[in-house]
C-alpha cells in the first residue's frame, strides 16, 4: 500500500496512505537512495510503499517512490554527513525576522541558492513587523531593492498583530510548502494560526530569549483544511551547503546566470578574470553588490571534494 510520510523521528515514521489512515512505521532493512550518503534515509514528503502485517505496531516501509526533487542540507549533528529535510516539495517559504532573532543576508542567499540548486521555488516571508522601528523598515526597503528585481517574492507579515497573514496564507493552498528560517522566527505560530485546533508548541509568551531555544525538534507535515500541505521544521542555524562546487555556484543566482555567458573566459570565477561580465554588472550597479559579497563570501565556504 502506497503512503506519504508526514513524520520522521530518524527512528519512526507517521505515514498516511490515500484514505487518510495513519500509521506507525518503521524501515525495514537498510535504505540507500539515489546513492546519497545521509542521516535520514527517509524524509517528510516522501512516498513510500507500506506493509501491515496485522497488527498496527508492526507497519513497515520497505519501498521509497522517486523522489520530484528534495532540499538536503549539511547535518547540524555532522558536518560530513546529509540531512534530506523534505522531498517532493512545490515551494518553500523562508521565514526571516530583522530583530529578534536576525536574519543575515547571506543566510538569505544560501537559502535561496538551496532552492535554485534542488528546483524548489523559494518564497521570502520577513516575519515580526510589529517589531520594525526606522531601523528594520530602512533594511526591508533595502531587501526589496535586492532580491524583487531579480525575481524573489518578499512578503512581510506581523503575526502578533495579524497584518499580511492572510496573503501567506493564501500562497498554500493546493502547494506542499517547506516552512524553514532560525529557531524563534514564528514558523509554528504561524501553523496554529492556520490551525488553532492543533496547538503546537511555539516558544514562550516572554519572546525571544537570544538563546535560540529549537521548540520543533522533528519535522512534520500537515494537511492543510482548504488543500495543500505544509511542513513545520525545527530551525535551523547554519544554511550549509551540499554538492554545490566553486564552479557551478554562479548558476545559482539568476542574476549572474543571465550574463556569465558574456564573460570573456568560459571558466570565469567571477573574480579578477578580465572581461568578466558579471563584474562589469556589478561595477555598473545592475547586479547588487550585496549579493556579489555573499557570492564571494560563499565560495569561500565551500570545499572542494578531491577526487
Ligand atoms: N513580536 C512578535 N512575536 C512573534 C510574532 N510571531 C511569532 N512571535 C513569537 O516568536 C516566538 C517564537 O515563535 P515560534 O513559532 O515558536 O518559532 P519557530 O520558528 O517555530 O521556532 P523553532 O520551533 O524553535 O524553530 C514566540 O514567542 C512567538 O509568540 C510576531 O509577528 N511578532
Ligand atoms: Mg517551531
Ligand atoms: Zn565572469
Amino acid at each position: 500500500m502506497q503512503a506519504i510520510v508526514y513524520k520522521s523521528t530518524g527512528s519512526w515514521y507517521i505515514v498516511k496512505n490515500k484514505d487518510g489512515q495513519t500509521y506507525n512505521a518503521r524501515i525495514k532493512g537498510k535504505f540507500k537512495i539515489d546513492g546519497i550518503t545521509s542521516t535520514n534515509p527517509i524524509a517528510v514528503g516522501d512516498i513510500v510503499e507500506i506493509e501491515n502485517e496485522g497488527d498496527e505496531e508492526s507497519t513497515v516501509i520497505t519501498e521509497i517512490y522517486e523522489r520530484k526533487n528534495y532540499i538536503n542540507r549539511v547535518s547540524p549533528h555532522n558536518k560530513n554527513q546529509h540531512h534530506i529535510v523534505a522531498a517532493n516539495l512545490d515551494q518553500s517559504l523562508l521565514f526571516a525576522t530583522l530583530k529578534d532573532p536576525k536574519t543575515s543576508l547571506g543566510f538569505i542567499d544560501r537559502f535561496l541558492i538551496i532552492s535554485e540548486a534542488y528546483h524548489v521555488p523559494a518564497i521570502i516571508v520577513f516575519n515580526k513587523a510589529d517589531l520594525f522601528t526606522k531601523k528594520e523598515n530602512e533594511k526591508f526597503a533595502l531587501i526589496r531593492e535586492i532580491y524583487e528585481p531579480i525575481g524573489y517574492k518578499i512578503m512581510l507579515m506581523s503575526l502578533e498583530k495579524l497584518q499580511g497573514v492572510a496573503d501567506v496564507k493564501d500562497l498554500l493552498k493546493d502547494k506542499t510548502t517547506l516552512l524553514s528560517g532560525h529557531s524563534g522566527v514564528g514558523k509554528s505560530t504561524f501553523i496554529n494560526y492556520i490551525f488553532p485546533e492543533l496547538g503546537l508548541k511555539t516558544q514562550d509568551v516572554s519572546g525571544w530569549s537570544g538563546k535560540g531555544l529549537h521548540t520543533t525538534t522533528f519535522a512534520e507535515m500537515f494537511d492543510l483544511p482548504f488543500g495543500g500541505r505544509i511542513i513545520d521544521t525545527p530551525g535551523i542555524r547554519e544554511m550549509g551547503l551540499v554538492d554545490i562546487s566553486k564552479h557551478e555556484l554562479a548558476h545559482y543566482l539568476p542574476e549572474m546566470r543571465a550574463v556569465m555567458n558574456n564573460c570573456q573566459f568560459n571558466n570565469c570565477m567571477h573574480m579578477e578574470e578580465p572581461g568578466c561580465a558579471v563584474k562589469d554588472a556589478v561595477n555598473k550597479g545592475t547586479i547588487h553588490s550585496e549579493r556579489y559579497i555573499s557570492y564571494l563570501n560563499i565560495r569561500d565556504t565551500i570545499i572542494e571534494k578531491s577526487y
